[in-house]
């Protein structure tokens, strides 16, 4: 193949910390610089906070407010080649996950990108003047003062790029970073804090451009078909290098995991001499922080769509000296919740658009030795809610939409398709039919009210109020859903029949008819995974799945976004605006 790299011979960085242990004033800047993704690449332009990629991890106590002036300095063109280029050559090979341009035609309008940014501190409480509004734009030369109050609970979070349209090249290019929340109950459960016990994994895959003799240059590609709008890079990197190896002590490390990737879910599979070893793995928390109890990570692999975290702790202690164990990617992409047999971990899958399962090697070597075991209790601050205490909540419904394009060569458009119930209708709606307990289903109708991001704004939850969002997935791949603002629960996960009627997706309407239940060749396990019980602000729904999350905005009110976090259908259109409001001020609304 061309292009290929040595895996595993550059050791894992880890992104310089900054540790802060009271109010603080940080100022990080966005600069255009160079940066080594592996051993024997060229050096690649990128665009990254503080000159880092990826940027420096900002360590905080709890209720330590941090205000950040991010000063622009990043300087045009944009260091990333945006191409289209057919999904599959001639002769069949799919090459949108090959190394490479694959002969495709640059995107004049992303040469053309200067460096407009806007930072957004994603699982952060933030004020929403601070949580960076797509739209609200600092241009190089400027500057923008945000205030993160960072009192909520311990969790991983990250800084990244936001802006409207183009979040996937400015992510791409490099501008995202870590962000550790720290509290005392993590204290009291005495996890290690900082490396080189703890240490932060971000995932992200990249490509690169070839020259004639099919080297790589190390200029940055993002690949995306006519047809299809995600990007499938074929190296994976973590922390900005490509295929790192960590060296290990016999001892429990702790790894905060993080996909950092435009449109990638990875399967992770740790495997030792070929064969899955996943029991060393506990998973203690999730996007929001600590779980209630360990929990094992899924017999398949641990699945981590864009923007989804994982705190791990894996257990080296038994092994000698000189073992080697490999973590590989064993998803396909596009992904759609598919089981895959971990044994089938490290082979390639052109088909599944991925050339290089490759991910880390963790090598042990001499050092402390001895494992400790986490607490069978870890979070102590949250319970899981009671669906029977939630009668009478707001429900609010979303349905997932692929409109074809009726311009050839033109992608599909995504949407998210803000719902409202209605009685008998004639308009087009979404049919809902919910199985009952022997009973006939219970139907509901739902007609469209908002499609894209500029529509009129429909919701405006209370301030204090659970509410239920139901999201509804008419399409064949999974989205992950991310909510500004507070973490949330998942509810439930339910197999669905979706019928679409020919015609029945318009740029206004939706028809299709939902049915509860799974179909005979549908082979998607829809269910919550043990360590999904904790809070979430990213959420997978599946294809032929209707997902229920439990949302309650406590603190701020303001002006937030909810979308998509496959970059490539947040910029086009799977993005939506909220409002939440003080109960006091609804009676003016
Ligand atoms: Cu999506």
């Amino acid at each position: 193949m061309v292009g290929h790299l040595t895996p595993f011979v550059d050791l894992l960085p880890v992104p310089p910390r900054r540790v802060i242990k009271k109010p603080t004033r940080l100022t990080v800047r966005l600069e255009t610089v160079t940066h080594s993704f592996h051993r024997d690449l060229a050096p690649s332009r990128v665009w990254a906070y503080d000159g880092h990629l990826p940027g420096p991890t900002i360590e905080v106590e709890r209720g330590s407010g941090v205000e950040v002036q991010w000063e622009n300095r990043l300087s045009g063109p944009l260091p990333v080649l945006a191409t289209q280029a057919p999904t599959h050559a001639e002769d069949g090979v799919p090459v949108q996950c090959l190394p490479g341009r694959s002969g495709g035609a640059l995107d004049p309008n992303a040469a053309a990108l200067s460096g407009y940014a806007v930072v957004h501190l994603h699982g952060a409480l933030t004020q929403a003047t601070s949580d960076g509004w797509t739209e609200n734009l600092i241009a190089p030369g400027q500057d923008a003062l945000d205030s993160y109050q960072n009192d909520q609970r311990a969790a991983l979070l990250w800084y990244h790029d936001h802006v409207m349209g183009i979040t996937r090249f400015n992510v791409y290019a490099g501008l995202a970073g870590l962000w550790i929340v720290r509290d005392a109950r993590e204290r009291e459960l005495e996890l290690p804090e900082g490396p080189p016990y703890e240490l932060p994994l971000l995932l992200a895959d990249r490509n690169f451009d070839t020259a004639s003799d099919g080297s790589l240059t190390g200029e940055l590609v993002h690949k995306t078909d006519p047809d299809v709008m995600e990007c499938f890079s074929p190296f994976t990197t973590v922390n900005g290098v490509i295929w790192p190896r960590v060296d290990v002590e016999p001892t429990t490390y702790r790894f905060r995991v993080l996909n950092g990737s435009n449109a990638r879910t990875y399967r992770l599979v740790l495997t030792r001499e070929g064969q899955p070893d996943q029991e060393r793995i506990t998973q203690i928390g999730s996007d929001g922080g600590l779980l209630v109890a360990p929990a094992r990570i899924p017999l398949q692999g641990l699945v981590l769509a864009s923007a989804e975290r994982a705190d791990i702790l894996i257990d080296f202690s038994d092994l000698a000296l000189g073992t080697e164990l490999t973590l590989w990617n064993n998803a396909a992409a596009p992904f759609n919740g598919a089981f895959a047999d971990p044994s089938t971990a490290g082979r390639p899958d052109l088909e599944g658009l991925l050339p290089y399962p490759e991910v880390l090697l963790f090598r042990v070597i001499d050092g402390r030795r001895g494992g400790r075991r986490p607490s069978a209790v870890l979070a102590t601050d949250f319970q899981r809610a009671d669906r029977g205490q939630l009668n009478g909540c707001v429900v609010r419904a979303i349905a997932l939409v692929e409109q074809e394009s009726n311009r050839q060569g033109q992608p599909s458009t995504l949407t998210m398709r803000e719902l409202t119930q209605e009685g008998a209708t004639d308009e087009p709606v979404i049919t809902l039919v919910e199985a009952g307990a022997g009973q006939p289903g219970q139907t509901s109708r739902w007609r469209t009210a908002a499609t894209r991001f500029e529509d009129k704004t429909n919701f405006f939850p209370v301030l204090g109020q659970p509410e239920i969002w139901r999201l509804i997935n008419l399409t064949g791949d999974t989205h992950p859903i991310h909510v500004h603002l507070d973490a949330f629960q998942v509810l439930s996960r339910q197999p669905a029949v979706v019928e679409i009627p020919d015609g029945g997706i318009t740029d206004t309407d939706t028809s299709a008819t939902v049915r509860i239940g799974q179909k005979a060749d549908d082979h998607i396990p829809h269910s919550v995974d043990e360590n999904e019980l904790g809070l979430k602000d990213t959420v997978r729904v599946n294809a032929n799945e209707v997902v229920d999350i439990l949302v309650r905005f406590e603190t701020f009110a303001g002006r937030y976004m909810y979308h998509c976090h496959i970059l490539e259908h947040e910029d086009h259109d799977m993005m939506r605006p909220f409002v939440v409001m003080p109960g006091e001020l609804m009676p003016f609304m």
